[in-house]
């Protein structure tokens, strides 16, 4: 069933109703304890509330959210809690601390939002400012926007780990933005929060797509969730009891802002490109294809019919018939187009930084790849609600997610090698499946297991995979357990008031 639109970002006056009960809600006071008392440390008063935000893993949906193709990923218990509080001086400013101030140092901002993230020198703070403008663009679209500006104070406390594709820059994007309207003096739906705040990340430059701000916002204890684009849409998929899903980090830190010209973006930018050559090839007008094709979504309707008059419903079809295997130049693309590139994408800095750093594109196997994973997206969940066997559940799901990572590594190429090497030795250990989740490029892999054998599975990985690395010195023993855990669907973003 799909999630409430209208449903508000929850407000809870105690720690248990996000974090449940048990050892980890020991830990969750401690936590905010010292949060405050951080607070308390830098701005002499206590914090007016508390925002958190998760971070995700995605079960499978890779490099499609962009594309607007739906998505399946569970919000994690690891998360973002920002302590937020007005402060009174004239100009305003923006002041935000870390609790680890050795790694993340305090930073001073303007309170002016039309400020533009500084891209050029990237500082971890310019994740509240993206939330910062967010909020503001927000307002003002909605015709609240002209409110005096007041200063903030802010503390921050991260815990999803950093660059491993379980989306800490949604926890702290949407724990900032929250804290932030809600300091203001807003409640609003969990819908337009998460819609505003996919937007919001793209002012440090990274064309994201909504997943990790949807799954931060919508995400429910117990349930991963089908989330469908335009509008965002949140519905519950209920995983089998007999498996669980485990997440281990390749150490691979994936510097996503600071590649997204080779790599992500390029991605985009790639899809952008397959999506107005097959429009072409389909028939569409050269002018119609070149400002209003933006995402393979957009000519999928066009590939479907090109298919059916071929006794198929796939869109690769079209796929296999109109791009060729061999990488396009831009040149190739140019002609296709009758339009420099640069010309027809003269409005996107992004855009024009991936085409400066790009000698080819490989069309028709990004294309590909998204029409593959868009649809087994839609196989997962159908056979979660299958009255079938737990275990041959288990098996397909496992199936399609071992597709899956063939289909990022071979056709969309996001992987590496400590991922391939890790995603191998969770096969070996016994998973059902097991692939690269996130963006790719380094980060985390996520391997769903039999329950009664995640125990042992978690051991074998950590003496295949990690302690080379605790024996070289790489890494620290105590430090294991928050590279490979076990991880059931948890609570999504909430206002804390405690
Ligand atoms: P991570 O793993 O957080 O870098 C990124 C995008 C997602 C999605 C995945 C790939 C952002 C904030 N997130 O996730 O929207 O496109 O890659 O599936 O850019």
């Amino acid at each position: 069933m799909a999630d409430n639109l209208e449903e508000f970002i929850p407000v809870f006056t105690s720690l248990a109703e996000i974090y449940g009960e048990g050892p980890f809600l020991e830990e969750q006071f401690r936590r905010y304890a010292n949060l405050k008392q951080q607070f308390v440390h830098h701005y002499g008063r206590d914090p007016e509330l508390f925002a958190r935000a998760p971070g995700r893993v995605n079960l499978i949906g890779e490099h499609i959210d962009y594309e607007g193709y739906s998505v399946l990923p569970m919000a994690i218990r690891q998360d973002t809690v920002v302590a937020i509080g007005r402060r009174e001086e004239d100009p305003p400013t923006l002041q935000i601390a870390n609790v680890n101030s050795s790694e993340f140092q305090a930073c001073s901002f303007s309170a002016d939002p039309s400020q533009e993230v500084d891209r050029a020198n990237h500082v971890w703070a310019n994740y509240f400012i993206c939330g910062y403008k967010g909020v503001f663009d927000y307002l003002a679209a909605k015709g609240d926007g002209v409110q005096p500006v007041v200063g903030l104070n802010a503390v921050v406390d991260g815990i999803v780990p950093i660059g491993a594709g379980l989306s800490s820059s949604a926890a702290i994007v949407c724990s900032s933005a929250i804290a932030i309207l809600t300091v203001l003096g807003y409640s609003s739906s969990k819908q337009d929060v998460a819609d505003f705040a996919c937007t919001c990340e793209r002012h440090i430059g990274t064309q994201s797509g909504g997943m990790d701000q949807a799954i931060s916002v919508m995400g429910e204890r117990g349930a991963a969730k089908l989330i469908d684009f335009n509008p965002v849409r949140a519905s519950d998929v209920v995983l089998p009891k007999s498996g669980s899903f485990v997440v281990a980090n390749s150490l691979t830190e994936s510097k996503k802002a600071e590649t997204a010209s080779t790599n992500y973006n390029n991605r985009v930018v790639e899809c952008r490109l397959a999506a107005m050559v097959l429009a072409v090839k389909l028939g569409m007008r050269l002018e119609e294809a070149r400002t209003s094709v933006h995402t393979l979504s957009d000519v999928e309707g066009l590939c479907a019919k090109y298919a059916s008059a071929h006794g198929s419903s796939s869109p690769v079809v079209a796929v296999e018939r109109f791009l060729h295997e061999a990488p396009y130049n831009a040149e190739e693309i140019e002609d296709i187009l009758q339009e420099k590139l640069s010309s027809i994408m003269k409005n996107s800095p992004t855009t024009l930084a991936v085409l400066a750093a790009a000698t080819h594109f490989k069309l028709h196997q990004r294309a590909k790849h998204v029409y593959t994973e868009a649809k087994r997206v839609h196989d997962f969940r159908a056979v979660t609600v299958q009255s079938e066997s737990e275990e041959s559940v288990m098996k397909r799901l496992g199936e399609l997610m071992n597709e899956s990572h063939a289909s990022c590594s071979l056709l969309y190429e996001c992987s590496c090698p400590e991922l391939e090497s890790l995603v191998g030795l969770c096969r070996r250990n016994g998973a059902i499946g097991a692939r690269l989740t996130g963006a790719g490029w380094g980060g985390c892999v996520v391997a769903l297991v039999k329950e009664e054998e995640v125990d042992s599975f978690i051991s074998a990985l950590k003496e295949t995979y990690y302690k080379p690395l605790l024996e070289r010195g790489k890494i620290k023993e105590e430090d294991l357990d928050l590279y490979v855990f076990a991880s059931k669907p948890s609570a999504g973003a909430a206002v804390l008031k405690i």
